[in-house]
């Protein structure tokens, strides 16, 4: 085990804590963080990551759909391999510091340690600050990532935000343009690993008093939107019996999501509603549509399509019985992903040099990875994330925590680079 240095380990995490206080500072909201894909904080945060990139000697460059990209040319002659690694620096609204910038602000500071130390890589590697992970904007996710993965259906960028504005429009409003996506894509034979440093998001590290943890898988997931058309009437005219209340039909699809999900005891299977939107939203008039969000994810992906499968009959059948359509919209589906066992194995062993045991756990949340892995392996480091709040402007990693995480990627960047050698 080598001896960590706990003064560097700490002024890692302190580099780390002033960019991640950086970049809080492009934000649409005035007492929070909100950071949406293509949004003017965006393209400025896209900025500050661009200078940061540079400023530890990468080559930095903003693509067509808005992705930072930073270069280390760390390695001797001209290598076939490139390595990624990354994260998003898009938030969801009212979000947390650490959610996907952390492992943009890792990656950066890992690859500033590589240089700084002198470390020589059999392979290129390369930053990547995705900007539509959350996809909180528009009704889509991972779109940044699945350009650089080649998996992008370009049909997405006719998708409209509430505004109605579309992601192709957008683009064009800051510069960007949809057209020169597919030339984006990274091929398979040029690229080695994708490896993302992330917060947990949880509490599972917090649980077992580790900085640091592997991540085995990421769950599968599936998004809906389910909408009732009932009839508007007055409050206080229309007897119960005779109304067709969009509302109650939305309410009772609800229970009946929370019923299914609670019932299922093998896997952990979970089932938000986040979003809900009733009109005309008048306290004295019966609701005539009501639109509720439904998002769901399993590590197990039949376990997962067999309660999405229960939800949408049981919305069909409140909709017959209360006489309100219903409207079903699927939109986005991912089945589990599952990470490289060798970037794991790796990953493990850096952390047993570091004097930490080799924990794995899975990922509950969705990440770029997911899209990534499509492309070439996938690995992943899970951050200790305080009292396992995120998606909340209380989501916090600690100073040292992050320091050891800067190590770790720098670490299992070495790493890989000496298999690699002994494998080429
Ligand atoms: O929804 C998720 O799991 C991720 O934060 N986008
Ligand atoms: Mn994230
Ligand atoms: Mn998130």
């Amino acid at each position: 085990m080598i001896t960590l240095d706990g003064l560097a380990i700490k002024a890692l995490g302190e580099r780390a804590s002033s960019l991640i206080e950086g970049l809080n500072a492009f934000s649409s909201q005035e007492d929070g963080l909100t950071r949406l894909y293509l949004s003017k904080e965006h393209k400025e945060a896209c900025a500050y990551v661009c200078a940061a990139m540079e400023t530890v000697g990468l080559t930095a460059s903003i693509d067509a759909l808005g992705t930072v990209h930073g270069l280390l040319k760390a390695s001797e002659g001209n290598p076939s391999k490139r390595v990624l690694i990354g994260s998003h620096i898009d938030t969801v609204r009212n979000g947390g510091s650490y959610d996907g910038n952390l492992g943009v602000v890792v990656g950066i500071l890992a690859l500033e340690e590589i240089r700084k130390r002198g470390i020589k890589l059999p392979f290129d590697v390369e930053v990547l600050a995705f900007g539509d992970e959350e996809g909180v904007r528009f009704p889509t996710t991972l779109l940044s990532a699945s350009a650089i993965a080649g998996v992008l259906d370009p049909s997405e960028f006719d998708l409209s935000d509430a505004d109605g504005i579309s992601v192709r429009d957008a683009l064009k409003a800051l510069g960007g343009d949809a057209d020169s996506a597919s030339a984006l894509a990274y091929s398979r034979d040029e690229t080695l690993a994708y490896l993302e440093v992330h917060i947990e998001q949880g509490p599972v590290l917090e649980s077992k008093d580790l900085p640091l943890g592997v991540v085995t898988a990421i769950a599968g997931a599936r998004r809906f939107s389910f909408t009732y058309k009932g009839v508007a009437g007055h409050a206080g005219t229309v007897p119960m019996g005779l109304r067709k209340d969009a509302a109650v039909s939305a309410a009772q699809l609800i229970c009946e999501i929370d019923k299914v999900a609670k019932a299922e005891e093998q896997f952990s299977l979970v089932a938000t509603v986040g979003d809900v939107r009733i009109k005309p939203g008048a306290v004295n008039v019966i609701a005539d549509e009501a639109m509720l969000s439904l998002d769901v994810r399993c590590e197990d992906d039949e376990c997962r399509q067999q309660a999405e499968a229960a939800i949408v009959a049981a919305a069909n059948r409140i909709a017959s019985e209360n006489n309100t359509p219903v409207e079903i919209i699927d939109y986005t589906a991912i089945d589990t992903v599952h990470c490289s066992k060798r970037l794991q194995t790796l990953a493990g062993e850096v952390l047993q040099d570091m004097g930490l045991p080799d924990f794995r756990l899975m990922s509950g949340a969705g990440h770029d990875g997911q899209v990534m892995a499509q492309l070439c392996d996938l690995g992943m480091l899970f951050v200790r994330c305080k009292g396992g709040i995120s998606h909340n402007p209380l989501e916090h990693c600690s100073t040292e925590d992050m320091g050891y995480a800067v190590e770790a990627l720098v670490r299992w960047l070495e790493k890989l680079g000496s298999h690699h050698s002994s494998e080429s």
